[in-house]
């Protein structure tokens, strides 16, 4: 029988995908040294919210630590995945800059606003992270719009996350409830406990290490006042190494990837046309980064809140997104509104269970339940997903057929033309599709030729045919690069396991056997 010179392309590429695995794997590792650092992060000094003007991190500013002090630093980093270090030499009361579009600065509200109260969940978070988070709602909130903060403690393991932070919150001028979930239950059980006892008009979800800015709440209560929205701030970048706040952009919203891994990407044109380039109008965008939402509470209700079968982390932001535009509703980021947040490059925590297990799960659910037959495609292009057992869907899906909710197909077509899934491919294996734009392709990067003779590379699609235009024979089973008339060839000078171009030879190594799958009609 003759070999999968398909698997060719696999071994050629297995390196971008070891590093990606790498990546991954780090990203999800536990803090396994962090035991005997538990009590870290205690109320310092810096709790008397007296301070002086110029101090470390005011006005946003790069927090540095001194030299001497940078061991230490490291430590402490591992912790909570972040400079611990600094967030605790900076007040809880920090200033920040005003970020925000001048054409955002003096708009007017109306003033009889819903109410909104603040749900934060939180595992073992930083005392400071968490306190600087509540400090910055109060301080930058009308307090007339400000029903109350909602804290839910996903069964932490430190100390001064109980009666210490009971008695913290207390004494502050907004009303604070501090609730536990009685076992750790991840972030969206611990949500939807927050959301139901929770009692204002509005929810608004925040992560835990967030920090928001003069202005933030009007906007997103002005939108949905207007219309049952579910809107997003902008969310700015505090940097997990130093503290500093950084704006974040009104030209990215949200999307995802093959893996069904929530991305950035950049505001389409048609976007920009719909508000007639009027930036500071709320931008209509595909999906959310899932941490920073407000949304009206009856209508949170009414579309279904939360898959309280997901565990722990991940999926369930794809899932309200997709649930949000296929069940009629509108999902936004509200570009007057900023607020910021320590995006971490590992997480602290553990998953019980697993890590992949956990987010397999979570994202198999959302899968079956919401994507119809392109729930095929994530599957030819994770297989290893669909041994993961996904729980019971049964009331998920009577919910979408209750709501009467329009089918992936739509929602890609009308509210994600620009979706990085290819529509049309001739062939689609673990790793690449072979497009019907001629490109081979794995996500957002296509296989790219700069150099006659040279290493082949994987660069950002453009869709202009170009260096990245191939064609494929089925017969000779080459894959002719066609810009140079040359062939792919896995041999490389170098012996690098990066293929090349070569002259066509039609000798074994330019062969190569794309899978061919059986795709439903709409592909
Ligand atoms: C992003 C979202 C996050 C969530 C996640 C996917 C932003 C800024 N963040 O990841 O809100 O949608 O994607 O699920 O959009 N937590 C618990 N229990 C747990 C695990 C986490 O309470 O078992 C808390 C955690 O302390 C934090 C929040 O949930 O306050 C979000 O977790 P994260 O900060 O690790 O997630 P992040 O920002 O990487
Ligand atoms: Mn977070």
């Amino acid at each position: 029988m003759r070999r999968f010179a398909y698997c060719k392309v696999v071994l050629a590429t297995s390196l971008v995908w070891v590093m990606l695995d790498m990546f991954i794997l780090l990203y999800f590792s536990e803090c396994n040294k962090c035991d005997d650092k538990k009590e870290r992060g205690l109320p310092g000094r810096n709790d008397a919210l007296v301070k002086p003007r110029d101090g470390p991190g005011e006005g946003g500013k790069p927090v540095v630590i001194p030299k001497e002090s940078q061991e230490k630093m490291k430590e402490m980093f591992k912790i909570n995945q972040f400079n611990l270090m600094a967030s605790e030499m900076i007040a809880l009361n920090r200033s920040l800059p005003d970020v925000r579009l001048e054409g955002c600065k003096n708009k007017l509200y109306p003033d009889n606003l819903p109410r909104t109260s603040v749900v934060i969940v939180f595992h073992n978070e930083a005392w400071s992270t968490l306190l600087r988070t509540v400090h910055s709602v109060i301080d930058r909130s009308p307090q007339t719009l400000l029903e109350e903060i909602v804290l839910v403690d996903d069964a932490s393991e430190r100390d001064f996350l109980k009666r210490p932070l009971e008695q913290y919150v207390r004494k502050l001028e907004v009303p604070v409830r501090v609730v536990r979930m009685e076992q750790r239950s991840g972030l969206i059980r611990a949500r939807l406990k927050g959301a139901s006892i929770s009692k204002g008009q509005v929810i608004t979800f925040l992560d835990a290490h967030c920090e928001c800015t003069t202005g933030w709440l009007e906007p997103l209560l002005a939108r949905i006042k207007q219309d049952k929205t579910v809107v997003c701030p902008i969310i700015d970048v505090i940097s997990d190494d130093t503290f500093e706040y950084m704006a974040g952009s009104d030209m990215t919203y949200g999307g995802f990837n093959w893996k069904l891994n929530f991305r950035w990407y950049p505001v389409p044109q048609r976007e920009m046309d719909r508000r007639k380039g009027d930036r500071t109008l709320p931008v209509r965008t595909p999906t959310m980064a899932g941490g920073l939402f407000s949304i009206d509470r009856d209508y949170f209700q009414e579309i279904g809140t939360y898959d309280a079968g997901m565990d722990i982390w991940g999926g369930e932001n794809l899932e309200i997104s997709f649930r949000i535009w296929q069940c009629g509703g509108t999902l936004e980021i509200v570009t007057c509104s900023h607020v910021g947040h320590v995006f971490r490059k590992a997480t602290p925590y553990t998953f019980p269970g697993g890590t992949g297990q956990i987010i397999n799960k979570n994202n198999r659910r959302l899968a079956e339940v919401w994507m119809d037959e392109f729930k095929n495609f994530f599957y030819i292009i994770s297989p290893g997903v669909t041994k993961v057992d996904y729980g019971d869907i049964t009331s998920r899906s009577s919910l979408r057929q209750k709501l009467q909710c329009k089918p992936f197909s739509w929602y890609l077509e009308n509210v994600y033309p620009d979706s990085q899934i290819p529509r049309h491919y001739y062939s689609l294996g673990e790793v690449f599709s072979y497009t019907a734009n001629k490109e081979i392709r794995t996500d957002d990067l296509c296989l790219d030729v700069s150099k006659l003779n040279g290493p082949v590379m994987m660069l950002k699609c453009h869709h202009l045919k170009g260096n990245q235009l191939w064609e494929y024979d089925p017969v000779k089973l080459t894959l002719v690069h066609v810009n140079s008339n040359q062939c792919l060839d896995k041999a490389s000078e170098e012996d690098s396991q990066v293929p090349s171009v070569r002259d066509c030879t039609h000798s074994r190594s330019q062969q190569w056997l794309l899978r061919n799958v059986t795709l439903p009609e709409v592909f």
